[in-house]
């Protein structure tokens, strides 16, 4: 696949294209993920799902499986000890406030309703399998597109709703020489890592416990476990090293993870328990089902006039989750007058959570195609209608934007595709039986900040090492953490040694919102910088000389190639037994111990911390090709361009490995993801892989992505904006737009299937 990164700076290890350091252990089976952890007498739990959507658990029979094979425990609300509802989540945010086993509620069908412990996996499995359940149905709600659901304003909920108004907009709308009104929906879809949750529980003598579990921030999932089951903090260990994906699903422990650990409890043996593919689908939500309905309104020219938009989602009985569609609504272009609100319709389902750019992802998508639909209205261009629209400061806020080379990447993705060969008429270019379409769209994330800690070390042996709780869950955040630390003390980045994901090292923020290399990387540098003077300072006697550099692992007087004198000697000349730094970047008033817990362990007012000053976003412009088939309905993306603006990248190989995940998510919400729910059970009759619809390679083609950035000196001392979750912003939309322009067909609802298009 094509790329136009380039390094920052020659002989740099930051900004280099560098191989993951974590590769040949992944790819040789040496990377340990949770479920492959065999504490001694480690027995397995399976967990029993309710099966219908909406009512009582009127029975559990324990009896008819205890005496099966190596049975150990039949855990339900009959006999399972209280768990606390956590709090470490805003309400909604990440994670359900479900805890189970706690009454004989069922609120969505899918749900844990018993465990079942058993010596063998095999054993557990048969008794789950077997334990008889019975249940006193009631009416569910089986989704937002159920004729029983009423959408009611997010706020009534207590849920935080992202909801903006300035000018006024109805006015606005009403005068509005071009006015169009639109209604797009997006369907649930699942996070589906390549690894399931899994969850290995150890309880030591002394009441301390250990988890083994993919988190996407172990810090967050000690605070989880510490308020579930009233330990102190300390008291807990949570170890994720290797995460196969997450993409928002991991970011706290959910309710399994309770179960597990009750369980372990309740048998005093460690207990592992991997929930099957089956049950990844209600075992945690996935990205909410949403409705969003836009009135857009402009003069002839494509000045915009007035947007109001309301964006409604699905959420449970429990929470209050919303799905922020207005969240790219609100700051793209320069609308005088905008209204966006937020409702939710409560429903049988698993409360919905975080899925990769949640908010941006459906809000880029309506937003998008709004923009494409008004510039067909108007005889427009797709990206002069954008650049007439143009606003150099977030309109929401006014504050000027940090960096916003979105002109550029328009220029970069036009020469790309060839967009001079999109023809301004839809449904006139064939080739073959097949239509062939171009399609535009925008994209763009905020930058989240959270202070860190890292540790930086050179041990006797001359090794540098860097260790911090965050956690690498497919990012490369192992590879730009050596590089960073090879940057500033002259090594290379393959022979540093990482360690990452324990509650044991140093306290890092969530591999969430987009942030984590922002937030650590600079501590990293931070604290290798005070490892290298120390180092300096040491040698400047051993040397007798003030001019000195770090070259190769050693410390060298520039000019003079006989006198060096190695890292290992010098830690040896300092007495200690390695020269070690831990480093942080919170505020000099926020550092008593308890802003320290609020924000490592908790949510703090300096989370996701917005600059006072500017609005801080990456940006993407991406263009797609696709061919349609005009007699089966079946969409080909044949090319797609993403150029994106995300600062200075540390890692251009990850960066756009990650731009590229980001797109063939996107690929698979514009044409295949969906979760299919039964109206009257209220059940995901899709919940395997096979039926819930992914991209494969077959789907994907190839995907050139281009930077265009800029370092970006106020969204962080290293020059770098976000990536992460950047790729699947705008991307559904550029498929739909094109998809328009090949067949004339506008498609406003998620997948783009093919008996939409016949
Ligand atoms: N990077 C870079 N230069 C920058 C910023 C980032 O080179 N200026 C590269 C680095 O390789 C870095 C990666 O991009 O490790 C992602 O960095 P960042 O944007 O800071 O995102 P986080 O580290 O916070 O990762 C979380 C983000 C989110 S929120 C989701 S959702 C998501 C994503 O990352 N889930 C993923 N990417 C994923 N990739 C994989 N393989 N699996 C997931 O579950
Ligand atoms: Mo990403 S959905 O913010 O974990």
């Amino acid at each position: 696949m094509a790329t136009a990164f380039t390094p920052t700076r020659a002989g740099s290890p930051l900004g280099r294209p560098t191989d993951r350091i974590d590769g040949p252990r992944k790819v040789g089976g040496h990377a340990d993920y949770a479920a492959e952890h065999f504490p001694p007498g480690v027995v397995h739990a399976v967990l029993v799902q309710s099966t219908v959507g909406n009512g009582r658990v009127a029975r559990v029979d324990h009896a008819s499986v205890e005496s099966m094979p190596g049975v150990l425990a039949v855990i339900s609300h009959r006999n399972a000890p209280k768990i606390a509802t956590p709090k470490v989540f805003p309400m909604g945010a990440a994670a359900s406030s479900f805890v189970p086993f706690q009454d004989d509620r069922v609120r969505y069908n899918g749900q844990h309703v018993a465990l079942v412990v058993a010596d063998t996996l095999e054993h557990a499995t048969a008794a789950g399998r077997a334990l008889a359940v019975e249940y006193a149905p009631e009416p569910a709600v089986s989704g937002i597109a159920d004729p029983k659901a009423e959408p009611k304003p997010a706020a009534d909920f207590g849920g935080q709703a992202p909801d903006a108004e300035w000018g006024d907009p109805d006015a606005a709308l009403a005068d509005a020489p071009v006015r169009l009104d639109l209604r797009y929906t997006t369907p649930r879809e699942y996070n589906a890592p390549i690894e399931p949750h899994a969850t290995v529980a150890q309880w030591g003598e002394d009441g301390s416990l250990t988890v083994w579990e993919p988190s996407q921030w172990v810090e967050g999932a000690r605070q989880v476990f510490s308020e579930w089951f009233g330990l102190p903090l300390e008291k807990i260990r949570v170890i994720s090293p290797f995460i196969g994906g997450g993409f928002g699903c991991k970011a706290c422990p959910q309710p399994h993870a309770a179960a597990a650990v009750l369980a372990a409890k309740m048998v005093g043996r460690p207990v592992k328990l991997a929930v099957t593919r089956p049950q990844m689908f209600t075992s945690h939500g996935g990205r909410a089902a949403t409705r969003q309905t836009l009135s857009i309104g402009a003069d002839r020219d494509g000045k915009l006039q007035a947007i109001v938009q309301e964006s409604v989602n699905e959420t449970s009985l429990d929470d209050a989750f919303v799905e922020p569609g207005g969240s790219v609504t609100a700051l793209m272009y320069g609308v005088p007058n905008l209204r966006t609100t937020h409702k939710l319709v409560r429903c049988n389902v698993v409360t919905p959570g975080w899925m990769r750019a949640p908010g941006e992802a459906v809000s880029s998508f309506a937003l998008e195609c709004a923009m494409d639909e008004l510039a067909h209205e108007l005889g427009l261009d797709p990206i002069e209608l954008r650049l007439r629209n143009w606003t150099d400061t977030d309109p929401h806020g006014g504050k000027p934007w940090s960096t916003r080379r979105l002109r550029e990447a328009y220029e970069a993705g036009v020469r790309a595709i060839g967009w001079e060969r999109r023809s301004t008429t839809p449904r006139s270019v064939r080739e073959g039986r097949k239509l062939v379409g171009i399609g535009m769209a925008a994209g763009t994330y905020p930058v989240m900040r959270t202070p860190s800690e890292a540790l930086v070390r050179v041990t006797a042996d001359g090794e540098v090492q860097v260790e911090s709780g965050g956690t690498d869950i497919g990012t490369g955040l192992y590879t730009i953490c050596a590089q960073t630390a090879a940057e500033v003390l002259g090594v290379d980045a393959a022979d540093v040694r990482v360690r990452l994901g324990d509650t044991e090292l140093a306290r890092a923020p969530l591999a969430g919102g987009s942030q984590l290399s922002g937030d650590l990387l600079p501590v990293i540098h931070g604290a290798a910088e005070r490892v290298r003077d120390e180092l300096l300072q040491i040698a400047a006697r051993e040397l007798q000389a003030n001019d000195l550099a770090v070259e190769g692992g050693r410390v060298i007087v520039p000019g003079d190639p006989s006198r060096a004198v190695g890292f290992a000697d010098l830690v040896r000349r300092s007495g200690k037994n390695a020269i070690e730094v831990l480093h942080d970047n919170l505020p000099p008033d926020a550092n008593s111990e308890e802003d320290r817990r609020l924000t490592f362990n908790g949510v703090s007012k300096l989370d996701f911390d917005p600059s006072p000053n500017y609005a801080m976003h990456s940006w993407q412009a991406s263009f797609v090709e696709v061919h349609v088939d005009e007699d089966f309905g079946t969409v080909r993306v044949k090319r797609i361009v993403s150029a994106v603006d995300c600062g200075r990248l540390y890692n251009p190989k990850t960066a756009e490995s990650q731009i590229q995940g980001g797109v063939i998510m996107g690929l698979g919400m514009a044409l295949l993801e969906a979760a299919e729910v039964d109206p009257t059970s209220a059940r995901i009759t899709n919940n395997n892989l096979a039926e819930y619809m992914l991209p494969v390679h077959a789907d994907v083609p190839d995907i050139e992505v281009i930077s265009v950035g800029e370092p970006d000196y106020e969204a962080n001392p290293l020059g770098g904006k976000c990536v992460g979750e950047l790729g699947i912003t705008g991307i559904a939309a550029a498929i739909a737009n094109a998809v328009f322009n090949a067949t004339g067909k506008r498609v406003r609802d998620l997948p783009i299937t093919l008996e939409k298009l016949i």
